[in-house]
């Protein structure tokens, strides 16, 4: 008897329009050339398969207690492996975010139809915020709201007596929904993620690492801040295990990326990791997320010291004003200063998040930030563009009281709800006139032409170059 059954659903697939697709495909090639002609030894991540690392904490943290775990990733286990595991398990947990989560519920059902009498759990972002919706299926017996080390352990080793389980929601018996009060900040500090469970080898993997978790800012659009209720920072000593792992399993140069959302926001935090990477000859190349506010020459040179190729930046638009509604703690020229500095003191690309569709906007407004973006990048202050739509998703003000930014949610069809989709979620006035796809092919081909400027190819060249690709938008094998 399996105790407890982990499915990862790591992403959802959808397909693109296919003008845009070609387009997307072009420009995410020519990424890619750049950071080879930059940095030639570096491993890219070219068709790199995902998982969620909260799901393969989870199995680290259950296994090191001793529960007898299985994991299984959906699209890369055969779904009759999965039902055959599911049949002998008591208990069965799933993760969803808001795109995956019709895929979830979906497995969830097919799981009740094998297995009656499995005890079935739901966690992630989407059931974080959406727990009393989830619990109308049938199929969901508990929902474990934010971290879920503790609340999973504790179901498991404590079920039917549930009461006092932080994070955990759950149908009473005369079918009232409880929420237990929510889990305290979870040190996940000493729990590496069971990487030796994965079904495939591990360098065919996409690695995302974590040195803290949570934001220090409140963006209005946004819960990283809310997973989290304070910015808590990973003792350097966890962070050199995961590496020093990673340093056996992985070949030299991979890239791999440090996901923290202002990943340089301590600078102390920053030194000791960096120290860590070069004492212990780790030679990996990175790449991490941050805000400008946190840039400056010290930390840009110690990253570039330490194997960091690219710098992430959210801009997100060019509308100070908009910036402020939205709590972003930035404006436009504060990011051209930490670009510039970031150029000056180290090779590594500078990406700007981008996102169209934002509260305040307009078309007009956003055919004007094309141009805006075509000179940005003509001038080297944005070296790659990840222009995306703005999605609010449920647990941000935005989404909550969409009336307060002048708009409304067109509705909550969660498979809609990905940032690539090209239909907008929060809708205005503004928007009406314009169209969507026109409109994300044309701030995608501005980036293209840029990257081909840079790169001294033309767009036929780029053909040239096969299985040139990071990101499987739009022609994945696998439908959920
Ligand atoms: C790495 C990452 C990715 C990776 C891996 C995704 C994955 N499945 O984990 C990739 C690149 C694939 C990815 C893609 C996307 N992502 Co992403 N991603 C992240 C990021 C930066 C880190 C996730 C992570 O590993 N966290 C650390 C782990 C330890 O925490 P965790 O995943 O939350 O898991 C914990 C709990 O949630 C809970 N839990 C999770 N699952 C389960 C299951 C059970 C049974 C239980 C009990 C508990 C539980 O316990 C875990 C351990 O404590 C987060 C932001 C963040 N900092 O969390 C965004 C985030 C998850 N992504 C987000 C989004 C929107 C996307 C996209 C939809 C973007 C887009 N294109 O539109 C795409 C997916 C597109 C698609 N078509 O499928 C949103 C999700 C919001 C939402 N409500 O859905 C987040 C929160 C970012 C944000 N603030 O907007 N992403
Ligand atoms: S958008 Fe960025 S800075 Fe703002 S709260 Fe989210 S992670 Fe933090």
């Amino acid at each position: 008897m399996i105790e407890v059954t982990l499915i990862d659903i790591p992403v959802k697939c959808r397909s693109v329009d296919s003008g845009f697709r070609k387009v997307l495909e072009k420009s995410l090639k020519a990424q890619e050339l750049l950071y080879i002609n930059k940095f030639p030894e570096a491993r890219l991540l070219r068709n790199k398969r995902q998982f969620s690392r909260g799901v393969l904490s989870l199995l680290a943290h259950l296994l090191s207690g001793g529960v007898k775990a299985s994991y299984f990733s959906y699209g890369q286990n055969r779904e009759r492996e999965i039902l055959a595991a599911v049949r002998e398990s008591r208990f069965v947990g799933i993760n969803a975010m808001t795109v995956t989560y019709t895929a979830a519920i979906r497995l969830l059902a097919r799981i009740k139809d094998e297995n009656p009498a499995v005890i079935t759990i739901l966690g992630g972002s989407h059931p974080t915020y959406c727990a009393d919706e989830c619990l109308e299926n049938d199929a969901v017996d508990f929902v474990v709201r934010g971290a879920g080390e503790n609340p999973l352990r504790r179901l498991i080793e404590e079920y039917p007596d549930v009461g006092g389980i932080a994070g955990l929601s759950y149908k009473t018996e005369d079918k009232k929904v409880r929420h237990n009060k929510l889990e305290a900040n979870v040190d996940r500090a000493n729990i590496l993620p069971a990487y030796d469970r994965l079904p495939a080898p591990l360098d065919e993997y996409k690695i995302n690492l974590a040195v803290g978790d949570g934001c220090p800012f409140r963006c209005t659009f946004c819960t990283d801040w809310r997973r989290c209720r304070r910015l808590t920072l990973f003792d350097p000593e966890t962070v050199t295990r995961e590496l020093l792992y990673l340093k056996v399993h992985l070949p030299e140069f991979e890239v791999m990326q440090f996901f923290d959302s202002v990943f340089t926001w301590n600078p102390e935090q920053v030194k000791a990791v960096c120290r860590i990477i070069r004492d212990k000859n780790i030679r990996f190349r990175f790449l991490c997320d941050t805000v400008p506010a946190a840039v400056n020459q010290e930390i840009v040179e110690i990253l570039a010291s330490a194997g960091f190729i690219g710098i992430k930046l959210g801009v997100e638009t060019d509308r100070n004003d908009i910036l402020k509604v939205l709590h972003k703690p930035h404006t436009l020229n504060d990011f051209i200063r930490a670009a510039d500095i970031i150029h000056e003191y180290s090779d590594a690309l500078v990406t700007a998040y981008w996102m169209s569709g934002l509260p305040g906007s307009d078309a007009y407004s956003m055919r004007h930030t094309a141009g805006l973006i075509r000179d940005l990048m003509n001038d080297g202050v944005i070296d790659v563009l990840s222009h995306k739509l703005f999605i609010p998703y449920p647990g941000t003000d935005v989404f909550e009281r969409p009336g307060n930014y002048s708009g409304r949610i067109a509705g909550c069809d969660w498979d809609s709800y990905d940032r690539m989709a090209g239909k907008p979620v929060y809708v205005t006035d503004g928007f009406e006139s314009l169209n969507w796809v026109d409109y994300f092919t044309q701030i995608e081909q501005t980036a293209l032409n840029a990257y081909c400027r840079r790169l001294g190819l033309s767009e036929d060249d780029l053909d040239n170059y096969d299985n040139v690709s990071s990101y499987k938008y739009g022609y994945c094998k696998i439908e959920i």
